[in-house]
């Protein structure tokens, strides 16, 4: 997304056409929290851990939802902003709102609210799914948000006046299995980076109809969360060599709860990172460059130790394949340099020898990742990618599911996600074809199909030359 104002503090940057940004000399702190801002868009907000010294960097990638709803209402009656196909709503009271001054809004007033559901996707969600505890922090899991603002006629900031409350409803959205009868409402403090709890709501309604309704004192982002008990999983990270890589962000993102939680590895390559008790998660390490293998856990009461490193891979290109509840199982198809090489769950290649290109995993229970990475490429090929709804269930498909594809082209971020097109028949997602010039320099070439059946390699022959 073009036009979106990233801010730490008071260093800022607007993204690229392609959506890029870099934010130069942040000053070195315990933490950066980074906001994202634009019109008619859903403030975003995501902190990260410092920059581990001098010209150290890290990628800060954000998805920004559109605001939901835009109304114009007379401020001075009592009115419900409601959002069509959403039980999400906001009810005001009569005249219960006020600019920042106390003083009363000029003419009508201005509602954007937009229902936020982290299940599909939980990057969302502003912040990092940490909850302000007694001057620390804490993981949370979320059940869904909702962000609502005003504005009254001038374009002037509207809350709630002093001791007047509005009602939320909060649309439900968890991986979860079930939804607590009642949970806690956090709202979130864009100046610390964390989410704050005022309050709890109830769930109400009845499925798939069902809501989490509240009554709060201000407006803000709200979200239906609980803190969680957390075990550790303890692991550690090295390279394609074998050695421990220090300063890797190692994030744990649950498969059985709507959470995440992240560290850093240590010199030595090690890291302890948090994760729900008793749950079901996929553990991930990132450098700026690199991504590793992300295997699925389980965990019971007591903290875990991984069997193996994480291993981050050199990589020439990365590809991430993530989605959401349903379809069950979406995998992950490389066509390689050679006419033959056909990369997936059948045969996931090799990092070691040809293609050069390894999956890591199939995933067959909701969510993802399965990570394609090529270690090597070749001269003048055409690479194609293309991910296949194997359940072909479409309650919803790949689009409302939705899948979303992370490529990185030599550390460089290219985000898919599915195009129009979409019917009960095409079950394959044809996302983008890489094209090598002389030089081995790859070249992501979106196509963005969808397809009734795989696409034809474009690769004649077997003799590919590979660059070192
Ligand atoms: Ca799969």
């Amino acid at each position: 997304m073009a036009q979106v104002t990233v801010s730490v503090g008071s260093v800022s940057a607007v993204t690229a056409d392609d959506g890029s940004y870099t934010l130069g000399e942040i000053p070195p702190s315990a933490s950066v929290l980074l906001s994202f801002a634009k019109s008619g868009m859903v403030p975003q907000s995501r902190g990260t851990a410092a920059l581990a010294g001098s010209g150290a960097s890290t990628v800060i990638n954000v998805p920004m939802l559109p605001v939901a709803v835009t109304e114009s209402f007379d401020p001075l009656v009592a009115h419900d902003i409601v959002v069509p196909g959403s039980t999400a709503m906001v009810r005001l009271r009569a005249n219960s709102l006020r600019r920042a001054d106390g003083s009363a809004p000029t003419g009508p007033a201005t509602a954007r609210v937009t229902p936020i559901a982290p299940a599909s996707d939980i990057n969302v969600m502003p912040g990092n799914y940490l909850a302000a505890t007694d001057g620390a922090s804490a993981p949370l899991e979320s059940f869904g948000a909702l962000d609502a603002s005003f504005v009254d006629a001038d374009g002037a900031p509207l809350n709630l006046a002093a001791g007047v409350d509005a009602t939320v409803r909060i649309a439900p959205s968890s991986r979860s299995d079930s939804l607590p009868p009642s949970v806690p409402l956090f709202h979130y403090n864009t100046s610390m980076g964390l989410w704050v709890q005022e309050g709890s709501a109830t769930l109400q309604g009845t499925a798939p109809s069902q809501y989490y309704e509240g009554t709060v004192a201000h407006f803000t982002t709200w979200n239906a969360d609980q803190i969680y008990n957390t075990v550790r999983i303890n692991g550690c990270v090295q390279n394609s060599a074998g050695e421990r890589v220090g300063g890797a962000l190692v994030a744990t993102e649950g498969k059985s709860y709507t959470g995440m939680a992240s560290a850093l590895t240590n010199a030595n390559g090690e890291f302890s990172v948090q994760v729900k008790r008793a749950s079901s998660a996929f553990v991930i390490a990132n450098t700026a460059t690199e991504v590793s293998n992300a295997p699925t856990v389980s965990v019971g009461g007591e903290d875990m130790t991984l069997g193996s490193c994480l291993e981050l891979t050199r990589s020439a290109v990365s590809v991430k394949l993530t989605w959401g509840t349903r379809p069950l199982d979406l995998d992950s198809h490389t066509l390689g340099a050679n006419a033959s090489e056909h990369v997936y769950y059948v045969d996931k290649g090799s990092l070691a020898a040809a293609p050069f290109i390894g999956l890591d995993v199939d995933d067959q229970s909701s969510f993802g990742p399965e990570v394609t990475t090529f270690a090597k490429l070749a001269r003048n090929r055409t690479y194609r990618f293309y991910v296949d709804n194997y359940s072909e269930t479409f309650d919803p498909g790949q689009t409302g599911s939705p899948a979303r594809i992370e490529v990185s082209n030599r550390g460089a971020q290219t985000v898919f996600t599915p195009p129009a097109g979409e019917t009960s028949s095409t079950y394959v997602w044809h996302v983008f074809d890489l094209t090598t010039d002389a030089s081995c320099n790859a070249t992501v070439v979106p196509v963005q199909q969808f397809l009734a059946g795989p696409p034809a390699p474009v690769n004649t022959d077997d003799s590919a030359q590979y660059c070192n």
